[in-house]
């Protein structure tokens, strides 16, 4: 009898670690913003975080906007004194963690705005990933603060 319970405990554990456990990766996308458009500048910028609770590293591997023509995956590189931009095939998101994307480092970067992004305007975004995840999120644009250390 005692050893039949024991079984039957066992059994009810692996089957809750199978519901627990995704057998593929899952990616959310949080706080997406755009950056205010700055005059003469044709295209845009968007960060916000990717965050990827499941086992297996995930990449975002496109992005799209009806807003504009086309959206690249941007890092910037320091390059000698200068930091440059650099368009990335893709975004690696390892397993478990998540990756910011933010002024000065990874962002998206939106070509051939269809008109200026302007302060309260909100544009969806569709964001592609290789384990064919497809997030549409809704990104707010807002004015780009910068951080200032002492300022004196
Ligand atoms: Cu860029």
């Amino acid at each position: 009898m005692r050893r039949i319970l024991h079984i039957t405990i066992i059994s009810l554990c692996i089957a809750l670690l199978a519901v627990v456990s995704p057998a593929f990766a899952e990616v959310e996308v949080e706080s997406l913003w755009l950056r205010e458009s700055i005059p003469g500048q044709p295209n845009g910028a968007g960060f916000g975080t990717l965050r990827n609770s499941g086992e297996e590293d995930v990449l975002l591997v496109a992005a799209s906007s009806s807003i504009a023509g086309d959206i690249q995956i941007h890092q910037h590189v320091r390059e000698g004194e200068q930091m440059r931009m650099e368009q990335m095939d893709a975004l690696v998101v390892p397993a478990g963690e998540s990756v910011s994307l933010r002024p000065g480092g990874y962002h998206l970067m939106l070509m051939e705005l269809i008109g200026p992004l302007v302060i309260d305007e909100q544009h969806e975004i569709i964001l592609i990933f290789s384990n064919g995840n497809e997030i549409t999120v809704t990104a707010p644009v807002k004015a780009l603060v910068t951080n200032h250390h002492g300022g004196h």
